[in-house]
């Protein structure tokens, strides 16, 4: 079992870190053909509906390698029992739609809600994804409404094609990139909180040793 060699910061043992990246959406949007492409730079032109599958892909991201550990799961209702609890996993998701398929849409908004609701917070990192993006004759949801969603859920947003590999690498780079800055946010705020303590228990300490005996 893959969790077993994670230590508790998602260092591996090798000083790799581990990205826990989960993709949602709605069945047939192409969560698998975003997911072969990135992983294996392969397109299936068949629909075999997913009831969750993990890959392990290596990369170099903005200097730095990472490990991403993702999780393709179910769009398919009857397969969707085990959604909470990766959703409560996941460090960051890629919530993908079809530019081609307006109900996608609306269940993007619903993916989102829910990981809300599951981390009891709103700022968890994701990216918005409009797939299918060679079906344009399709098309049934405009870029401005991705991009006007993606406003809406504060995070980056990317109209892709798995068939023809268009901003797939982008997308999983920029949910790395997120979860990075995110975290470079929190350590910098540890780091200021522990001044900020550090500065008033030196205070104090001025405080007791020089302060004029009256
Ligand atoms: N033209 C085109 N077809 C795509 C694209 N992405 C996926 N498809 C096709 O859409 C169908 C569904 O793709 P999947 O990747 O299996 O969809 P999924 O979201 O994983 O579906 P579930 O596992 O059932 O939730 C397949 O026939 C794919 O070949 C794309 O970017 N362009
Ligand atoms: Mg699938």
């Amino acid at each position: 079992m893959q969790g077993q060699h994670h230590q508790a910061n998602g260092v591996k043992k090798t000083g790799v870190r581990v990205y826990k990246i989960v993709i949602l959406g709605d069945g047939g949007v192409g969560k698998s053909a975003l997911t072969m492409q990135f992983v294996c730079h392969t397109f299936q032109d068949y629909h075999d509906p997913t009831i969750e599958d993990a890959y392990e892909k290596q990369a170099v991201i903005d200097g730095d390698v990472a490990k991403l550990d993702i999780l393709d799961t179910a769009g398919q209702p009857e397969f969707t029992a085990m959604r909470e609890q990766y959703m409560r996993q996941g460090e960051g998701f890629l919530i993908c739609y079809s530019i081609t398929d307006r109900r996608s849409f609306d269940v993007a908004m619903e993916y989102k809600k829910l990981i809300d609701r599951v981390r009891k917070r709103d700022d968890i990192p994701i990216i918005l994804v409009g797939n299918k993006y060679d079906l344009e004759k399709q098309r049934k949801v405009t870029t401005e409404e991705g991009k006007s969603l993606a406003r809406q859920f504060s995070c980056p947003f990317f109209e892709t094609s798995a068939a023809h590999r268009h901003f797939v690498d982008d997308s999983f780079h920029t949910l790395i990139r997120v979860i990075r800055q995110k975290e470079n946010l929190t350590s910098d705020e540890m780091l200021k909180n522990n001044t900020k303590k550090q500065s008033s228990k030196i205070h104090t300490f001025i405080n007791k040793v020089f302060k004029p005996r009256s």
